[in-house]
């Protein structure tokens, strides 16, 4: 008997497999697509994080070093108004040293929660632990979601605050229409008393957006083309990695970097089945990374009923940290 929403009869797929069927679907479309895109959130598979995290250390890559020295310098000024309870929550929480600051500088008085966000749930255990290492006071709840789509948090205790916590510029993944909806879909889960603290990459001299995507080691060039090999391994493709080159510029009309995989010759590949053409020069976009400004980050606020209480930033104005809360 076919169910009655026409769905497959079997119910029992893992959370694993589930998510190898959305990279599937994703990445069958995107290449389906005129031009080619992929999503970047698939970059971050073991491999893929590693690489992320060796560009965080790169010369070039001044992005990681700058907010956390800003949260670094600023920690204890950023939390003051948070309240007496605080709960932290990430979204995408990484490896990240920035959060450790924060909930450090609130303190076991303050910290009543720290919610690491993340779609890997393995992943998220690991973290997890680490951090009831550090801080054996620390309630720690992570929450299995992808929260482009999603960000489930359950409703806070009367008397806390949820403070929704987004650094590493990870918002200049999705195009403005896209961030209006991320950060509305914050504001909903921090509550009409809650705070965002988002991490913005800031416009700059052209130079140096450029340099940091096109370091001279070569690890960004690795960490895109890391996704040929995943979908190689997890999505049987037959991707040459040495047959696409590293391509990323920073387009000033939009305001963003683009990285693309540009195929060196005309070739054929097939993914899942499914063969794609590639004429010698055309690409795959792989990534946006969207940089504002002051003023726009505030537009952009406003538009998910939020607005700019607060900005911290670096003397050099590369980067900033924004306190947004709910227009009431
Ligand atoms: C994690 C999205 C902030 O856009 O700078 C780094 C990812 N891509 N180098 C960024 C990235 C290439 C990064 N974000």
């Amino acid at each position: 008997m076919t169910p009655p929403d026409g769905g497959s009869l079997c119910t029992t797929t893992s959370p694993i497999e589930n998510a190898r069927e959305t990279f599937r679907t994703d990445t069958l479309e995107g290449l389906g697509a005129t031009p080619k895109r992929l999503a970047p959130k698939y970059f971050y598979d073991r491999a893929g994080s590693l690489l992320f995290d060796q560009i965080c250390e790169l010369p070039e890559y001044y992005v990681t070093r700058t907010e956390t020295a800003i949260i670094e310098a600023r920690a204890a000024e950023i939390v003051k108004s948070w309240g007496r309870r605080v709960r932290v929550v990430e979204p995408g929480a990484g490896s990240s040293t920035k959060v450790r600051m924060l909930l450090e500088a609130l303190g076991p008085e303050r910290c009543v929660e720290y919610v690491p966000v993340d779609i890997s749930g393995a992943y998220l255990a690991q973290a997890a632990s680490l951090l009831r290492a550090d801080y054996p006071w620390l309630q720690v709840t992570p929450l299995a979601a992808d929260f482009s789509v999603e960000l489930p948090v359950p409703g806070a205790v009367e008397g806390v605050t949820t403070v929704i916590y987004f650094p590493g510029s990870t918002i200049g993944n999705f195009d403005p229409v896209e961030a209006e909806r991320l950060l509305a879909r914050f504001r909903r889960a921090a509550g009409p008393a809650g705070v965002v603290v988002v991490g913005v990459d800031l416009k700059k001299d052209p130079a140096t957006l450029h340099a940091a995507y096109n370091d001279a080691q070569g690890v960004t060039a690795a960490f895109n083309r890391n996704l040929l090999v995943r979908m190689n391994r997890e999505l049987g493709a037959n991707f040459d990695a040495s047959a696409f080159a590293h391509y990323a510029f920073y387009e000033p009309v939009r305001g963003r970097i683009e990285m693309h995989l540009v195929s060196l010759r005309r070739q054929e590949v097939t993914v899942s089945g499914r063969r794609f053409r590639f004429a010698e020069g055309e690409s795959i976009r792989t990534e946006c990374s969207y940089k504002y400004d002051l003023p726009a980050t505030e537009r952009l606020a406003r538009a998910a009923g939020l607005h700019l209480l607060d900005a911290w930033l670096d003397d050099a104005r590369r980067f900033a940290v924004l306190e947004l809360r709910p227009v009431l």
